[in-house]
């Protein structure tokens, strides 16, 4: 019997990452729908599993892993699907797939978009990390312009990134884009039919009702 999945976190964007992974995989898993800012993620219980007291973070056996690049990654590996991989097999792919996923997670989210969340009070944590009005502005630039890559990659016609193949990389992508537009940056030409695409998955419909912080 596989051991069971057990998913921490709702309600952000990162989280939407894992519900959406999961649902692409089909795989059962239990929803543990702790949110951020309300104290659930400083628990004695959560940070003894966690001691970034992050979401989101998956249990799968005695394996426990946070980041929410990593899970994906790490879901779509150990889960190989007859309808195509969520992961690259050949090395030269993966490279690629890699690049794309390390080029989202630091330069479109880390670098500019969660920025924008920490100095912002758009939505924003501010009040945490202190009001910083150009540096936000200086974020919203600086995403436009990594956006770039992708538009000149998009503008190949390409269904996914990585070509025909749905990656975890699409995943880290539309979370990103949909973030963005959430902020009121805009998003190249080149992304509005990709998020169309991509955003009437089954999969990413179902991520989206299990990442709602109202159930
Ligand atoms: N790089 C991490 C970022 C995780 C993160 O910052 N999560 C936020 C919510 S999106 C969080 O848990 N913050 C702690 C809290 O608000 O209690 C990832 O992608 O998983």
């Amino acid at each position: 019997m596989a051991d069971e999945l057990i998913l921490w976190g709702v309600g952000t964007t990162r989280t939407i990452r894992a519900h959406w992974a999961l649902h692409e995989l089909n795989l059962p898993y239990t929803s543990r729908p702790i949110l951020p800012r309300s104290g659930e993620t400083k628990t004695a219980e959560y940070t003894a599993l966690n001691p970034r007291q992050k979401i989101p973070l998956l249990q799968d056996g005695d394996l426990t892993i946070g980041e929410s690049a990593a899970i994906v990654a790490y879901l779509a590996n150990k889960h190989r699907r007859a309808n195509g991989d969520l992961v690259p097999d050949c090395p030269k792919l993966y490279a690629k797939w890699l690049e794309w996923c390390f080029f989202i997670v630091t330069e479109l989210d880390s670098t500019s978009l969660y920025v924008m969340r920490r100095h912002g009070t758009n939505k924003g944590l501010a009040h945490i990390y202190g009001y910083a009005p150009q540096v936000v502005m200086k974020a919203g630039e600086y995403f436009s312009e990594q956006l770039r890559h992708v538009d000149v990659a998009l503008s190949d016609g390409r269904e996914y990134l990585m070509g025909n193949q749905f990656t975890t990389a699409d995943i880290l992508l539309t979370t990103c884009l949909t973030w963005a537009i959430d902020y009121g940056i805009g998003i190249c030409d080149s992304a509005v039919p990709y998020l169309e695409r991509v955003t009437s998955r089954a999969g990413y419909r179902a991520g989206e009702i299990a990442n709602s912080a109202q159930i």
